[in-house]
């Protein structure tokens, strides 16, 4: 059956300049030459067209067409461009053309880059990186996405599966012609591949989330007693009033969360309740979620009202890293100043550099004012080296989503109990490392796993 011919607008919504619509089909030729009552244009090139309604040629717009016949194309298939004024009642209208035409249809959400996909024109991992590209916001984001729409994880997982697929053809030769005259000990040889691939999949695992943090957002928790000054530094990060500020104790009662831009990439910062033996369930449970918050976040910036001695209990939640602050510093100190040994304005640089050294635990408190503006810029520039240094690292994350994090375990797990099966069973050794070949499979959805084993038990010259 001949696939339907999709259409929708590949611009954004709303007034514009010019807006793409796109066609992608069999009938995606016929469509355009409709609309523009002549011959196709050449391949790839941009051609002026008068676009009109085929079904009574009243005349709609003119503009651009461009013409890219199947398989050279995005999806793979004819697809047909028109660029047109991108004012609404043109685009309705062109789109409405389209429409009228046989075996065209409006495209679902994805639907182009499905069609890609399964005309072989990027894989899983690929398409993720392309939706995550259009969706990027910030630098970081780009430049992560961008890496994965060309392939470098996608290169990354079949690598992975090359040798986990070669380690099942030695193990499963052993099994199958175990008298026939193969180097000794089939199955030892796979053990060495299988235990470097576990190590390499165990290091990806082990890198602090950061593809899922330059692609979901890295999270702050500030979390201290009541009455702090919390959400007075939650607003003045956020500058404006996103939390609710007051005297009383026990203002703030849930998680409140706003999103920044820091050194290029996203955070979320979590306003918290504050932390004490709580009045009431209301106010238990707002503890109990601040604590939550306070553990699955990736930086705690604890604020403790600087006096002699802050809650000692405060101080445990902290973790190697983090940041805690000596708030209304003006109250207490007056002055920065007359602080001995406190510096003013710090550079961003100074401080990316200095990071590795004062990374010490615990980390002594920072006097804070929510009232002068260098304290908090100072604070600024530190969160953004914090981001920074757990985000900024050259080599590219290989795991930028939680379902890539979820295959990667299944597979190291798979390995895991393959390992120590290799001497005694070799069958269950077998079983394993396909399961984990098929969950890299999974990753970038490309190749089925018994196809490849098929192609290299071909290639193994034992069958005679
Ligand atoms: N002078 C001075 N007052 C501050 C500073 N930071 C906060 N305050 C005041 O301290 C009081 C408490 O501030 P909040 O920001 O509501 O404190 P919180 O930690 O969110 O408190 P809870 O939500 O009750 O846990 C308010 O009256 C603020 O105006 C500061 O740096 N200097
Ligand atoms: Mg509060």
């Amino acid at each position: 059956m001949k696939p339907d011919t999709i259409a929708a607008l590949a611009t954004g919504a709303g007034r514009a300049g010019v807006a793409v619509i796109r066609l992608s089909g069999p009938a995606a030729g016929a469509t355009l030459q409709a609309l523009t009552a002549r011959d196709l244009p050449k391949p790839r090139v941009a051609t002026r067209e008068a676009f009109c309604d085929p079904r009574n040629g009243v005349s709609l717009d003119d503009g651009i067409a461009l013409w890219f016949p199947g398989p050279r194309s995005f999806t793979g298939e004819d697809v047909a461009e028109l660029q047109i004024h991108g004012g609404p009642a043109v685009i309705a209208a062109v789109i409405d053309a389209c429409l009228s035409q046989p075996g065209v249809r409006v495209a679902e959400p994805g639907e182009y880059t499905r069609r890609a996909f399964e005309n072989g024109k990027l894989d899983l991992a690929e398409a993720e990186g392309l939706a995550d590209l259009v969706d990027a916001e910030t630098e970081g984001q780009r430049r992560q996405a961008l890496r994965q729409r060309r392939g470098a994880l996608s290169s990354v997982y079949e690598g992975w599966r090359g040798r986990l697929i070669e380690a099942a053809a030695l193990i499963e030769a052993e099994i199958d012609f175990p008298d026939e005259d193969l180097p000794g000990a089939l199955a030892q040889r796979a053990g060495p591949v299988l235990q470097s691939l576990a190590a390499d999949m165990a290091s990806h695992l082990d890198d602090a989330h950061r593809g899922e943090r330059i692609r979901d957002g890295f999270r702050i928790a500030i979390i201290g007693p009541p009455n702090a000054g919390k959400s007075s530094l939650l607003n003045a990060l956020a500058q404006r009033e996103a939390a609710i500020v007051s005297e009383l104790p026990g203002t703030t009662r849930d998680v409140v969360e706003v999103r920044l831009v820091l050194a290029g990439y996203p955070v979320w910062i979590a306003d918290t309740a504050g932390l004490r033996e709580a009045a009431d369930a209301i106010e238990a449970e707002g503890v109990r979620r601040a604590l939550a918050r306070a553990e699955e976040a990736d930086l705690r910036v604890l604020a403790v009202e600087a006096g002699p001695d802050g809650p000692a209990w405060a101080q445990r939640l902290l973790r190697h890293g983090d940041i805690w602050l000596h708030t209304k510093r003006d109250l207490r100190w007056g002055q920065p100043t007359e602080i001995p040994g406190y510096k003013r304005r710090i550079r961003y640089e100074d401080l990316i550099k200095a990071l590795p050294m004062m990374g010490t635990h615990p980390p002594g408190p920072i006097p804070f004012s929510v009232l002068d503006e260098i304290d908090v810029a100072n604070l600024v520039d530190h969160i953004a080296a914090k981001v920074h240094q757990a985000l900024g690292r050259e080599e590219a994350p290989v795991l930028t989503r939680a379902r890539h994090r979820r295959l990667v375990e299944e597979a190291r797990s798979a390995l895991q109990r393959a390992i120590p099966a290799l001497d005694q069973a070799a069958e269950l050794a077998a079983e394993d490392v396909r399961v984990a070949a098929d969950q890299i499979g999974r990753l970038t959805g490309r190749i089925d796993v018994e196809d490849l084993l098929d192609e290299i038990f071909s290639s193994f010259c034992i069958g005679k």
